[in-house]
């Protein structure tokens, strides 16, 4: 018995008591109901009568020195806890918990995409003001006094603030051509540019139709540019955008800002030109529209019309994107569903 004293003894001094979990071991061995010193009290009833009182002395001894142990090195333990930073014991280096991250819109990954197509050949982009006055949105563009798109019900018009002087009607620009007007009118030739941009135009919200919606522009004017140069430029787009199979045609039109006008179409890409719902059976589906610049464009933005031509073309992105996606509702590019969003996540 005294052995066993002494050995607990030395054991209990020695024990490491240095962290929470060695003191947690440390009381459970040796101070707990079923721990070492609990089992010398047990056989202190084995001890001859005589010697019960100096043993149990010893043992009750022990017992003190033990809780002291504990004593001390728990609040030793607590003191420089209490000392420690909120996050002391954090381990930053751990990997996070992967959080939902949001995706690409889709309207930005084509834009994208076609921008750098644009790129690769020369045009570099160029960027304006979304309100923009009568002379940028129209009357340079060649649109006469009276025409349609002038109309409140097409266009939204900006009040000037209470007491401002303007000397032109404001509004929220109808097509990114207004950047084409300021790079011609401020910047040296020749121009190869292209405008991306949100443009906006009084329109009842539907599948086909919004009041809000993404345009890319493209302009070059130089010295001998021709119909020609134009339409590599659109095949190009066209084969890099959608695929080698597809093919182009160019369609007389009109537009106050281009001429000769001319649409563009590509081969219908759900039934690859035998004709279906989307492309109303013709095999067909239009794309944006292009041309020369009008000479008096050219005249308007300070361009010798003489010395220089120039072609310009525009396209929706979210006309290409719903193609390019079989998208059926315009609506679903703003209603900011993330079943819809997600599915671009890999693209
Ligand atoms: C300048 C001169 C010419 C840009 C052009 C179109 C034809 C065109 C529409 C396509 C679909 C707009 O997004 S859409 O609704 N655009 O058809 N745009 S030529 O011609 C210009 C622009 C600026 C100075």
């Amino acid at each position: 018995m005294q052995e066993s004293i002494s050995s607990l003894a030395a054991e209990v001094a020695a024990a490491d008591v240095s962290s929470a979990a060695a003191l947690d071991q440390f009381r459970l061995l040796y101070l707990g109901r079923k721990g070492r010193l609990a089992d010398l009290f047990d056989q202190l009833k084995t001890v001859p009568n005589e010697q019960k009182r100096a043993v149990g002395q010893q043992l009750n001894g022990l017992k003190h020195q033990a809780q002291a142990r504990f004593d001390e090195a728990q609040a030793a333990l607590e003191e420089a806890t209490a000392n420690q930073p909120a996050d002391a014991g954090f381990d930053y280096t751990l990997p996070t918990v992967p959080n939902a991250l949001g995706t690409r819109h889709p309207l930005m990954l084509v834009r994208e995409q076609m921008l750098r197509i644009f790129a690769r050949i020369g045009f570099a982009v160029a960027e304006g003001p979304e309100i923009e006055d009568d002379w940028h949105n129209f009357t340079a563009l060649n649109f006469p006094e009276n025409h349609p798109a002038r109309d409140m019900q097409d266009t939204f018009f900006v009040e000037p603030a209470p007491g401002a002087e303007v000397a032109q009607p404001h509004l929220l620009r109808t097509h990114t051509s207004t950047v084409q007007v300021r790079v011609m009118e401020n910047e040296p030739l020749p121009i190869r540019r292209v405008m991306p941009g949100r443009v906006y135009r009084n329109e009842a919200i539907s599948a086909r139709a919004h009041m809000l919606f993404h345009q890319i522009e493209g302009l070059y004017i130089d010295e001998n540019v021709s119909f020609a140069d134009l339409k590599q430029t659109i095949y190009y787009f066209v084969r890099e955008m959608f695929g080698e199979d597809i093919n182009i045609r160019f369609r007389p039109s009109y537009f106050p800002f281009t001429e000769p006008s001319a649409e563009i179409d590509i081969t219908c890409l759900i039934c690859k030109g035998a004709g279906c719902n989307i492309c109303k059976g013709s095999g067909w589906v239009e794309i944006g529209g292009s041309g020369m610049v009008d000479p008096n464009v050219l005249e308007n933005c300070g361009i010798d019309s003489e010395k220089y031509t120039g072609y310009a073309w525009g396209m929706g992105i979210e006309r290409i994107t719903m193609l390019k996606y079989q998208i059926k509702d315009l609506r679903l590019f703003t209603e900011n569903d993330v079943r819809f969003l997600r599915q671009f996540e890999a693209l």
